[in-house]
This record gives structure tokens, C-alpha cells and sequence, in this order.
């Protein structure tokens, strides 16, 4: 798999969209990107094969380009990215921004001073790994300061899925990246500015699944009873913790830290905590239909927006949490 990745560091942005959904980073995203709520769900790990190439789509000021089936770019509610176990990635990265930037994949042994290194503007850099460790990983920008820039949403998960029949084939395969916002103004008449000193003192103005506060309260994600619901976390931070947790129910099978041996896994859980710059598995069989609110239960993070809903059975109605 070719993995070429643009920045597009520049534009910033927060408010409410069409949707009412709050919006919130550094990036003013097209309509149509923040029309599709399909985001939570990694639409290439089930079909990810060894000779994919993935393209972005956008630069660094242009909001109107198409963006195609297998486009990424730098922003947490659009980089979810699946291989194989044991596929061989190839990374690039085009600077369009202002400033310096880079990635680092979570997924890769590597060495960083060459791999993660700097890119200046209008530069690349290429490298190539092969995700020998299934779970789900993080990658970022690792340019210094590094909090600023994971905060302003440089960040994505990337799921290697592990060798057939190590984990019980899942009906629902769902990825949340959670992630806290840091900002100058609520960005309702300008654009809002990542806030150096809320970030120092790790008190968020938004905490989000997948770059949106409450979005799957709106647009809840939908599971049949009796479906085997897989969840990949993982957790950008860059500075909380989330302690994912499903209102109602009960974990059945849980892989922390996204340690896909099932002799590690954990039964019949809570809630488990996926660390900052981490990530976590979670299975879960749900029966009895209903609104399933699934939360970091540190619950401030609750309010700040990091809650969303499982429905199940598609049943009507909406839920207070
Ligand atoms: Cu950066």
C-alpha cells in the first residue's frame, strides 16, 4: 500500500455545521466532507489488499477538491486507514503548509530521526514499513511542539487487521479517534486558534470522537441485536486519556492497549482506559434493542462533547447522555 499524505496545516476553523453538529480544529473542511457520517466507520479495513495506492486529494487551501474513495488527508475526521498484518506500507508526505511538519506512525519499527523527520514546506519525505503488529494505531505529526500540532488535528488511526481467525470475525466494525480541542474563541464568527496555554494545562474547550463533539448522538451508529460490534479506538490526546465505556452493557471481550492476542484479552469489562497516544479493541453483543451511549466516562469529557450513541435494533427516539 502507497500511502501519500498532504498537509493542509494552514486553515482553521470551528462552529456549528449543517447538521449542528460542532465542528471543531484547525481545518475548514468542504460541505460535502462535513456532510458524510460515515466517518466513524473505517471503510477500507475490511476490503484493504496489498496493492492499494491512496492519493489525498486535497491541498493545503483548496476546499472544493473531489475527494475519492481511497483519499486521505491530515485530519482526524477523515484518516482511518486499514492493512494486513504483515503488508508493506509506504509512506509519503508532502508539506503544502507554511511550516514544518511530519509523521509518525505508531504501526512502524522504524528509525524515527529519518523516518519522522522534518519536512520542510514543499518538500517530501517517503518511507516504508511493514505492519508486522496487528491493533490500531495512531499516526501523527511529530514536529515540535508536538502538542500544538496533534492538537490542531494532525493525527489519524491506522487498523492492522490481524491474520484470519485470530479474532472472531465482527459484524460491525467501528473506529473512534478520540481526541481534546484546545481553542482561542468558540470560532462562531472567526476562525478559532489553537490556545498554547489551555493545552499546558490540559483543559479542553472539546473532547471528540472522530473530530466531531456529539456527533453520533445526532447520527447514532447502528448495530442489529445479536451483531458482534467491534470498536478500535484509538486515542490522539495528545494529552487525556479516554475511558471507553458503553452505557448499558457490558465489554464481552476487551484488547487493551490493542493487544490482539486473545490470550491477553479481558472478559466481561466496564470500562477500559485507552491512553493518550494509544489505542484499545472492543467487543461487544448487544440483545436487548435500545440507545447504547458510548463515553470516555471521565465524565467532564462527557460534556465536552465525548459521548456518542450505538443503536441498536434501530430503534426511535433519542438519548439524554
Ligand atoms: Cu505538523
Amino acid at each position: 500500500m502507497t500511502l501519500r499524505i498532504e498537509t493542509r496545516y494552514d486553515e482553521r476553523g470551528s462552529g456549528d455545521d449543517a447538521h449542528g453538529r460542532r465542528k471543531v480544529g484547525n481545518l475548514l473542511v468542504g460541505k460535502h466532507a462535513l456532510h458524510r457520517d460515515e466517518h466513524a466507520v473505517c471503510p477500507e479495513m475490511p476490503r484493504a489488499r496489498g496493492d492499494e495506492r491512496r492519493e489525498v486529494g486535497e491541498g493545503a487551501r483548496n476546499h472544493d477538491v473531489e475527494r475519492r474513495a481511497r483519499h486521505i488527508v491530515f485530519d482526524p475526521r477523515d484518516d482511518c486507514l486499514g492493512v494486513r498484518q504483515g503488508q508493506l506500507v509506504k509512506i509519503t508526505l508532502t508539506n503544502n503548509g507554511a511550516i514544518p511538519h511530519s509523521v509518525d506512525f505508531h504501526a512502524a519499527r522504524i528509525a524515527p530521526n529519518k523516518a519522522f523527520t522534518d519536512v520542510l514546506p514543499g518538500k517530501s519525505v517517503s518511507y516504508t514499513f511493514r505492519a508486522n503488529d496487528p491493533g490500531v494505531f495512531m499516526y501523527h505529526c511529530g514536529t515540535k511542539p508536538v502538542l500544538m500540532h496533534i492538537a490542531n488535528g494532525m493525527y489519524g488511526a491506522i487498523v492492522v487487521e490481524p491474520k484470519p481467525g485470530v479474532l472472531p470475525p465482527a459484524d460491525r466494525n467501528y473506529v473512534l479517534v478520540a481526541s481534546e480541542w484546545y481553542l482561542s474563541s468558540d470560532g462562531l464568527k472567526a476562525p478559532a486558534q489553537f490556545d498554547m496555554a489551555k493545552a499546558h494545562a490540559r483543559q479542553p474547550d472539546w473532547m471528540t470522537f472522530n473530530g466531531y463533539a456529539g456527533q453520533y448522538v445526532k447520527h447514532p451508529l447502528t448495530a442489529n441485536p445479536g451483531d458482534l460490534v467491534r470498536f478500535w479506538v484509538v486515542d490522539a490526546g495528545p494529552s487525556l486519556d479516554t475511558d471507553f465505556h458503553i452505557v448499558g452493557t457490558i465489554l464481552n471481550t476487551a484488547y487493551p492497549f490493542g493487544d490482539l492476542n486473545p490470550a491477553d484479552a479481558l472478559h466481561n469489562v466496564q470500562t477500559v482506559t485507552v491512553p493518550a497516544g494509544g489505542g484499545g479493541v472492543f467487543d461487544v453483543k448487544i440483545d436487548d434493542p435500545g440507545l447504547y451511549p458510548f463515553v470516555s466516562h471521565a465524565f467532564a469529557a462527557v460534556d465536552e462533547g465525548q459521548v456518542g450513541l450505538l443503536n441498536v435494533g434501530n430503534v426511535k427516539g433519542t438519548m439524554s447522555h
